[in-house]
């Protein structure tokens, strides 16, 4: 089977192949919580950072902001087959006949004909409506198999390029691998130095299937405050970076790809001059090495319920895998 290979090409923006044979770009930027700023942030990252990936999801809200930041890039000369989008297929939606009607929704919101990537975007249907934390009967039995065949039909339609998964447990990626015709060509999980999960991206390598690292700075409120670590600013004052910068090349090193969010014009600028210098052997350890490995993203909003299940405890939404 075809591993992900980190390509460094004749283009500013290193990329990674992935198995379907199409390249992701290594630095892409987030859009959670970026509000009506967001089609400002798009375009700056676009036309001025020299972004050529951005990643999205009907949840956050903002599709049709970002869909007017890449029309104005495109305005501005950029062309669409030259930008990587990533959108993601909210929980309420996981059933075999919601999944197309949402991807047509997305496309719609976007202003786009075709996604390059659509991720499921947690791996628990919830009921429409649903509370957070969730209400008995709010999180629900999934239907993965006939969610994948439809994600599948959209790639032979050429509605979306690729299709891949978010959030997954080895568990669940063996599972969905038991089944699938189309193999997911990427998984998207939370990974940082305070969150480094070797165990998915191990597994994620061995079978081909590219990882991208969301939340690389350690998110936004009631994150971990990562820039402000002492050995990741220690590293970024030897090597006179940003803590932003070695958190993102920490990333690209070990394979991924990254998608940093900002809605400052410097941030989105300084989080991709990453590329044409490399953190020292001993740099990268010692970010690996960082103690007090622990989620921020760990689900329990929007899927624990203590009391009536089926999930009871973040260990249950990970499948006790931590
Ligand atoms: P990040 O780890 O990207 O951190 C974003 C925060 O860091 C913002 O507050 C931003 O503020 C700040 N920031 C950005 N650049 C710098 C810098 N150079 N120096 C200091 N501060 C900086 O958090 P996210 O959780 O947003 O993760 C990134 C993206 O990953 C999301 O936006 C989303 O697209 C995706 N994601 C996917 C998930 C999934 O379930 N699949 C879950 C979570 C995230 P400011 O804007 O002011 O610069
Ligand atoms: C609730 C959505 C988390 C960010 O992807």
């Amino acid at each position: 089977m075809a591993q992900a290979t980190f390509t460094a090409e004749d283009q500013k923006i290193e990329s990674f192949r992935l198995l379907s044979g199409h390249k992701i770009p290594a630095i892409g930027l987030g859009t959670w919580r970026s509000g009506s700023q967001a089609d400002n942030s798009v375009k700056t990252a676009i036309v001025e950072g020299g972004y050529r990936h951005i990643d999205t999801a009907w949840e956050y809200g903002v599709q049709e902001s970002v869909g007017h930041g890449v029309k104005a890039a495109i305005h501005a000369g950029v062309e669409r087959r030259d930008i990587f989008i990533t959108s993601k297929l909210w929980c309420t939606e996981l059933s075999p006949e919601r999944v197309r009607p949402a991807l047509l929704n997305t496309l719609e919101e976007l202003q786009l004909e075709y996604l390059d990537l659509y991720l499921i975007h947690w791996p628990f249907r919830l009921a429409d409506g649903a509370s957070r934390p969730p209400k008995p009967g709010d999180v629900q039995e999934m239907d993965m198999e006939g969610v994948w065949r439809e994600m599948e039909r959209l790639v032979e339609d050429k509605l979306v390029r690729d299709i891949g998964v978010c959030n997954f447990t080895l568990k669940k990626m063996n599972k969905l691998l038991g089944f699938a015709e189309t193999m997911p060509s990427v998984c998207q999980m939370e990974m940082h130095p305070g969150w480094r999960n070797d165990k998915m991206l191990e597994a994620c390598k061995q079978n081909g299937i590219h990882v991208t690292a969301y939340s690389p700075l350690g998110s936004q409120e009631g994150g971990r405050d990562l820039i402000h670590d002492e050995t990741v600013d220690r590293i970024a004052k030897k090597l006179n970076k940003t803590p932003g910068q070695v958190l993102v090349k920490w990333a690209i090193q070990r394979g991924t790809s990254v998608i940093p969010k900002s809605n400052n014009t410097d941030r989105i600028k300084e989080n991709i001059e990453v590329f044409g210098w490399e953190l020292p052997q001993e740099d990268f350890q010692a970010l690996c090495n960082i103690p007090d490995q622990k989620r921020v993203l760990h689900g329990e909003q929007l899927f624990v319920n203590k009391n009536a299940g089926p999930l009871r405890s973040v260990a249950d939404v990970w499948d006790h895998e931590d």
